[in-house]
């Protein structure tokens, strides 16, 4: 029998927990983009979650999409991923010294991505990029870095700029606080566009340190690479001396079992994780050749700590997430995304709307048009898609609350639910498109 979603009923929990929370965290959340800020209207406070399900204070269950942003790509409280976080604790939380399973993780991560001989452990996506273009500076003598309009890499001060995600939430993409001389260095070009990255190669000649780019688009909705745009960026940074960074906080380990790297075949020179690798726990990784590896401190000059870098609990949790992340896995994931694309396009019909998926990453843009770049994503109907998406929440079904960002299937979805979820993305694009 299908599951459906308990009865619709005020969040009066959530509102109550909200008004409480605005009062003692900025915004009342710890991250913006849970604040429903572009979609308006108040957040659901997660009690719990098991599965592909989320169940609010106020004990109504969602289907989730979100799946905590990424990491939850074997859906929430997996019995293997609990098991070893227990038995970790039950070890110590942390011990400011090495440990036998950070060269596992490690030595799990090396094995699955061409060309990557060491990583780093670190404790976020923010610290493993900004950690990225320290070793990418260091390597090259250069100050600048070009990043991609719409691109998210966390919120260390220079990629602050022309930035997406929650940037986007708060129409906020350039972030007061950051200095001037800081934002200097970074040059922004057009995403799916190699022309606009030659011609800063050209304005800055021997400048430019590294290109970052996500080799799939996930801050800006679901943007994959125009056939040619990764190699076309590897060849200018080959060219022109500036080392290729892709950020797969997102897309490693979800959109393929070697990520974006082993996906299209395009070799970066660093490249940095988070999300998955840790199975929910906080960390993050960056990773490449060792003659750029080594450069990071203690076995070279560049300065990179922390705390709880490779902290156990976590690292215990990342290691039987990607255990679990086998070939069969990754074929699963594609055939439930597939699966979901081709209802979800049933569901849409001759509505306005596009669909954009890579593996088990997804968005709809409400635009009938294809979307190469945030410009594209922010000409969409906004109105229209928060309708749509209280729609679909008040249904049970939690997708992305936002227009500027993906949604994700995680191995506890199945064709039942997801049969389910695009019959209601049809009833509410219906609705939504019923009025003007
Ligand atoms: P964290 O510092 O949030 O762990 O990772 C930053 C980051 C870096 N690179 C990419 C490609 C990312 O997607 C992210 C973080 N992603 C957002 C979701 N769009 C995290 C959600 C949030 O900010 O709360």
């Amino acid at each position: 029998m299908v599951e459906t979603a308990l009865p619709s009923s005020p969040r009066i929990a959530s509102e109550t927990l909200f008004e409480r929370a605005r009062r003692v965290i900025p915004g009342g959340v710890n991250s913006p983009v849970r604040a429903f800020r572009r979609v308006g209207g108040t957040p659901a406070f997660i009690a719990r979650a098991a599965g592909a399900w989320l169940y609010d204070e106020d004990d109504r269950r969602y289907l989730d999409f979100v799946g905590s942003w990424g990491p939850m790509i074997l859906g929430h409280g997996h019995p293997r991923v609990v098991e070893a976080v227990r038995e970790a604790a039950g070890q110590g939380f942390s011990f400011g010294a090495p440990t036998r399973a950070e060269i596992l993780l490690a030595e799990t991560i090396v094995e699955r991505l061409p060309g990557i001989d060491m990583v780093r452990l670190v404790n976020s996506g923010t610290e493993a990029t900004m950690s990225a273009i320290r070793v990418a500076r260091a390597a090259t003598g250069r100050d600048r870095f070009v990043k991609f309009d719409g691109c998210y890499h966390g919120h260390a001060d220079g990629f602050l700029v022309a930035s997406g995600s929650g940037t986007l939430d708060i129409g906020q993409p350039d972030s007061p606080g950051v200095p001037r001389t800081t934002a200097a260095d970074t040059l922004v070009a057009r995403f799916n566009d190699c022309s606009s990255v030659e011609a800063l190669f050209d304005a800055y000649p021997g400048e430019i340190a590294a290109v970052i780019v996500e080799p799939v688009g996930g801050n800006a909705g679901c943007i994959p690479p125009l056939e040619g745009f990764l190699e076309g960026l590897r060849t200018l940074c080959t060219r022109h001396g500036a080392l290729l960074v892709f950020d797969e906080v997102m897309t490693g380990f979800r959109i393929a079992r070697g990520g974006a790297i082993e996906r299209f075949g395009v070799q970066p020179d660093l490249a940095t994780f988070g999300k998955v690798i840790g199975g929910g726990f906080p960390i993050g990784a960056y990773a490449g050749p060792s003659h750029l590896m080594r450069l990071v401190a203690p076995a070279g000059p560049v300065y990179q700590a922390g705390t709880l870098s490779g902290n156990p609990v976590a690292v215990a949790a990342g290691r039987a997430t990607l255990e679990l992340l086998d070939q069969a896995a990754y074929d699963r994931l594609e055939d439930l995304g597939a699966f979901v694309e081709r209802r979800l396009l049933e569901a849409i019909g001759e509505h306005p709307v596009t669909l954009q998926r890579v593996g088990s990453m997804f968005s709809l843009f409400f635009r009938p048009q294809s979307v190469l770049r945030v410009d594209d994503a922010m000409d969409a109907d906004i109105d229209r898609f928060a309708r749509f998406f209280h729609g679909l929440l008040d249904e049970g079904y939690y997708l992305a609350p936002s227009p500027y960002e993906s949604s994700f299937l995680s191995l506890a979805h199945d064709e039942q639910r997801l049969t389910a979820f695009a019959e209601a993305v049809g009833r509410h694009l219906e609705r939504v498109f019923a009025t003007a």
